[in-house]
């Protein structure tokens, strides 16, 4: 049984956000298309308290109940059945969705009796990347769709190693195009 993990696809995450891949947007329709052929779609988000430690390391976003952490408008939220919160401590950065404090995804998965992952979102390097390499380490097989992840490219070059330290890993990289049923 397959599962689609929606990882971050938030106003922030967006052009006009506050941590903004530069063109995050694009991961929408891809997902908007792929996700009715999934019998589980799961969704995280990150959201994270005012005075988290992580905003050392990054400018401030998807602070808990703000606009910039809600889903990206156009995201159909129709499918999503389970809706992941990480990031939520204020010492975790909270990078994957395996670290989700409101739910267990792991077990959640296994209780449904998934074994393929399929994993779209925001962004590359940090969370796509983080969820895709627990989702591996913990069993699951495990597909990026390629033309539903957008990097913050943050300095050049970061989203080749994070596709990289995907494949090398044992993570498929697939286009949405391979998605049929
Ligand atoms: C993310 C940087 C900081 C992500 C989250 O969703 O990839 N990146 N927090
Ligand atoms: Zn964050």
């Amino acid at each position: 049984m397959r599962a689609l993990i929606i990882v971050d696809v938030q106003n922030d995450f967006c052009p006009g956000g506050a941590l903004p891949a530069p063109e995050g947007d694009k991961v929408v329709p891809v997902l908007n298309r792929i996700s009715d052929k999934f019998p589980l779609v799961v969704a995280s988000r990150d959201w994270h308290p005012e005075d988290s430690v992580h905003f050392e390391k990054w400018p401030a976003h998807c602070v808990e109940n703000s606009d910039g952490a809600d889903y990206h408008p156009e995201l159909n939220k129709k499918n999503i059945k389970v809706h992941l919160l990480k990031g939520t401590g204020n010492i975790d950065d909270g990078y994957s969705a395996f670290e989700a404090t409101n739910e267990n995804l792991e077990l959640l998965l296994r209780e449904k009796g998934v074994d393929e992952v399929y994993i779209g979102g925001l962004t590359t390097e940090y969370c796509v990347k983080s969820t895709a390499i627990d989702s591996i380490n913990k069993g699951f097989k495990t597909y990026v769709v390629k033309d539903a992840i957008e990097g913050v490219k943050q300095n050049p070059g970061d989203v080749d190693s994070a596709l990289d330290e995907m494949k090398g890993a044992g993570i498929e990289l697939i286009t949405s195009s391979l998605i049929t049923k």
